[in-house]
């Protein structure tokens, strides 16, 4: 440590958010180098869609996946599939920097055993907002989520159990890695609509990235 603006700026620290919940601010930001590239190549095989939800609304935030099983939803549901719909192939693999990106924050965490099959990568232009929801579609709850945020803030709002827990906010910035286990794995959360802004590597958006065990 020479800098001590340096230090504030890009020291990773880590803070407990709830029971299983581990926010280690700019744990990405040393991996940058191969995330974006890694990033860029999964888009050119499986590029972002507006999917539609069951009740027929098309989401604000536009998706993709790579990995053995990517996260889909159509008018029949949500699901895990092997096969992106938009051209019949698989999901693009996990580049080799996303798993080693996972596994370290993970380990970092307390679950030094996790193996990610799946990774849903949600992009936010301003204006796009997830709504209060459950990550329930996976097969074992006991296996953590670990998300990556890249590009703008967001305000990323974290529940409970109960749909009607009080809220919390929290701001995640370019570079933040969550890890959700235990109880957390199952809270209730979502993403107020993104503020328009410019980030100096990714433009007007940002780009959120979740690790998981499908199956
Ligand atoms: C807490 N994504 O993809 S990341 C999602 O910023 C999702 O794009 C948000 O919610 C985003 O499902 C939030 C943080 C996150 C991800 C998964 C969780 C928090 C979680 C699963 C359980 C509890
Ligand atoms: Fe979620």
């Amino acid at each position: 440590m020479t800098d001590l603006f340096a230090k504030l700026a890009v020291e990773p620290s880590r803070e407990s958010m709830a029971e299983g919940a581990t926010l280690l601010r700019g744990f990405a930001l040393s991996l940058e180098g191969q995330i974006l590239p890694g990033l860029r190549s999964v888009i050119a095989e499986a590029p972002f869609r507006h999917m539609v939800t069951p009740g027929g609304y098309t989401m604000s935030v536009a998706m993709t996946n790579c990995g053995a099983a990517g996260w889909v939803t159509d008018r029949s549901g949500y699901r895990y599939d092997r096969l992106d719909p938009e051209s019949g192939k698989p999901w693009p693999p996990l580049p080799s920097s996303f798993l080693d990106l996972a596994i370290a924050a993970a380990t970092e965490a307390g679950y030094p055993d996790f193996r990610p099959d799946a990774c849903l990568i949600n992009r936010y232009e301003p204006g796009a907002r997830l709504s209060l929801h459950q990550d329930k579609d996976e097969r074992d709850f006991s296996h953590p989520i670990v998300s990556v945020s890249l590009g703008l803030p967001a305000t990323f709002q974290f529940g409970g159990p109960n749909r009607t827990d009080p809220i919390r906010k929290y701001a995640l910035r370019h570079g933040d890695v969550v890890v959700w286990g235990g109880p957390s794995r199952l809270f209730y959360h979502g993403v107020t609509e993104l503020k328009d802004g410019e980030h100096e590597t990714l433009g007007r958006m940002r780009i959120n990235l979740t690790f998981r065990r499908a199956r």
